[in-house]
């Protein structure tokens, strides 16, 4: 495999409704919520003719959305128009607050609406009035999970496989669709680590370890995850959080840190012939004050 990436690759956020639930108002012949987030652009979602027809994407955590993406149905794309984008942490539609208004969107086109980091665990789809059809061919959701500190750091890692470059394990992808371009891997070599630098000292609550989903899920055997302001051998005596004694493939573990102080978090295989490989890491914790 060829990689002409270098420093400058593009991180890919993945499409949070996709691991979320979906809903909306009224269900016309088969066409259920779930159709805007299946990936293909032959199928769509449709409610009956009413009142104030809405689609909802329940995310199950809350994010800091980016950017919504909204594809319009090849056929009758003239029904999207007055649609209102809404993301909050709120079940009632009505309650968060907007995003964007779609006036008009072509017969199969995407728009983009910013969102600029709105927080919410819901985003939904809704058009104000009487005598109005939703229809939503496919939705994205894009942010990152909020609260999460790694989001905001830089990271190296012992050797780098391929384009499998370190900062994938914090660019909110879990890569459990598109592999390649969600996980960082090192080599295999005796000790691989990796490590998070979140910029300053934070008192750490949790660490979330995704695994990757298509093999070798046993390679993650035996990791320890280390927090602490030491360099020392490259952060590997700072103290452990918890050795991983297996995560099941495409599978997100929680380990708790009780507010373990450090700048550095470590994830470190000792050994011989290791890889380390994840697929997303996540930090949660507080600032110290
Ligand atoms: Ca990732």
């Amino acid at each position: 495999m060829t990689s002409n990436w270098g420093l400058s690759f593009k991180l890919f956020p993945e499409n949070a409704a996709l691991w979320g639930q979906t809903s909306q108002s009224s269900i016309y012949a088969g066409s259920i919520p779930e159709l805007a987030v299946d990936g293909l652009l032959n199928s769509w979602t449709h409610t009956n003719e009413e009142t104030n027809p809405w689609w909802r994407a329940d995310l199950l955590k809350a994010y800091r959305v980016n950017r919504v993406t909204i594809t319009n149905r090849p056929t009758y794309g003239s029904r999207i128009n007055g649609a209102v984008i809404r993301i909050g942490n709120v079940p009632d539609i009505y309650s968060n607050a907007i995003c964007g208004v779609i006036s008009t969107l072509a017969n199969g086109a995407t728009a983009t609406f910013s969102c600029g980091g709105m927080e919410g665990r819901y985003m939904i789809v809704h058009i104000p009035g009487s005598q109005k059809i939703l229809s939503l061919c496919e939705v994205g959701v894009y942010g990152t999970l909020a609260g999460n500190l790694a989001v905001g750091g830089s990271v190296i890692q012992s050797s780098t496989s391929a384009n499998w470059f370190a900062e994938k394990a914090i660019d909110s992808n879990r890569g459990l669709q598109q592999l390649y371009m969600g996980c960082s891997s090192t080599l295999n070599e005796t000790n691989p680590w990796w490590r998070l630098d979140l910029r300053q000292i934070y008192r750490v609550n949790q660490v979330v370890v995704t695994n990757r989903k298509d093999c070798c899920a046993e390679r993650m055997d035996g990791a320890e995850i280390r927090i602490g302001n030491s360099l020392e051998i490259n952060g590997s005596k700072n103290p452990i959080c918890a050795v991983i004694p297996a995560i099941p493939a495409g599978e997100s573990y929680s380990y708790s840190c009780g507010g373990m102080e450090g700048r550095y978090i470590n994830m470190i295989i000792p050994g011989d012939m290791k890889m380390l490989t994840l697929c997303e890491v996540e930090v949660y914790g507080e600032g110290m004050t």
